[in-house]
């Protein structure tokens, strides 16, 4: 697939400040986007909603035309995505198997992993050399081997999520589980473009980040600027007693805003929009490991 990274670079330089790029990454990207071909992307669902993609489908260049298919199939170079590519049965996996067996490839799992029955309530795809059925189980073992770094794409891949939660009757676990190595994880229910996109950025100017006891990159998932650090009701005498009443902190209600690390506060959300609480709904702390069950029963009365 051929790249043109122009667009990209044009929104990472316009948005800089906005993703939480630091300039001196902007410039490595701009060397590293330079000099060579943008590693390919292999990206995996396991067992998930899809909200993960729609999410990054989400992103909009304040610096003109960028969308997901911009920044994805130009850009980062996107070899697989079973909801994005063009390419289906056969073509796709032969062309995912040619990017795998050259290596040096980024591996990117939405989804969590069922291990029950053999992993077989997760068939990623048809092996066309063998005409066999291959599972999510499978592929990401094998694909993780080869991988210059595997991210975890939400909460489900990174610990399980929603799909892990009890009874959990197809074993769900994360991908670290699975492949017992490092692995980057960029958790949220769904994630926010933008780390997504900063993860992304920071991989392709040859940067690895550094990462918190959950595997979260720090820059992004840090208490000092969790959901309750910096919320805007905080300070705000008073606690909402009923749902639905503006501007009170929703404590009393159930938000795990002060168990939260990300910074969806001041991040906000659908392109500076809006963001739950914003939006009266307490946090559920989506972002953290044991989502949902430990955070379980959202609401108080
Ligand atoms: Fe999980 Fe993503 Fe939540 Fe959904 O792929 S993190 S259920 S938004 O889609 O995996």
């Amino acid at each position: 697939m051929k790249v043109s990274r122009r667009s990209f670079l044009k929104y990472c330089i316009a948005s800089a400040a906005t993703i939480g790029l630091d300039l001196s990454v902007v410039k490595l990207l701009e060397k590293a986007l330079a000099a060579a071909e943008a590693p390919p992307v292999l990206w995996l669902n396991g067992a998930n909603c899809t909200g993960c993609t729609v999410s990054l489908a989400n992103v909009v260049a304040h610096a003109g035309a960028l969308d997901v298919g911009d920044l994805l199939i130009n850009t980062i170079n996107l070899t697989f995505h079973p909801n994005l590519m063009g390419a289906a049965g056969d073509l796709a996996v032969t062309t995912l198997f040619d990017a795998a067996q050259a290596g040096g490839y980024i591996l990117a799992v939405d989804g969590g992993i069922p291990t029950a029955f053999d992993g077989h309530t997760c068939i990623v795809w048809t092996d066309p050399r063998t005409g066999m059925e291959v599972t999510a189980l499978e592929a990401v073992t094998e694909l993780a081997g080869g991988a210059a770094a595997v991210l975890c794409i939400g909460t489900c891949a990174s610990f399980g999520g929603i799909p892990a939660g009890n009874p959990n009757p197809t074993s769900i676990r994360s991908v670290r589980e699975i492949i017992g190595g490092s692995t980057i994880n960029i958790p949220g229910c769904p994630p926010h473009p933008d780390w997504m996109v900063w993860t992304f950025a920071q991989l392709l100017a040859g940067l690895s980040p550094k990462l918190d006891s959950s595997g979260r990159p720090k820059e992004l998932f840090s208490g000092k600027s969790g959901v309750h650090k910096k919320c805007p009701r905080k300070e705000v005498d008073g606690k909402a007693a009923t749902f639905g009443t503006d501007g009170l902190c929703l404590k009393k209600l159930g938000c795990r805003g002060p168990e939260c690390k990300a910074d969806c506060s001041t991040r906000l959300w659908n392109n500076g929009t809006n963001w739950c609480v914003g939006a009266n709904a307490i946090c559920l702390a989506c972002t953290e490991n044991g989502f949902p069950d430990k955070f379980s029963p959202f609401y108080r009365d």
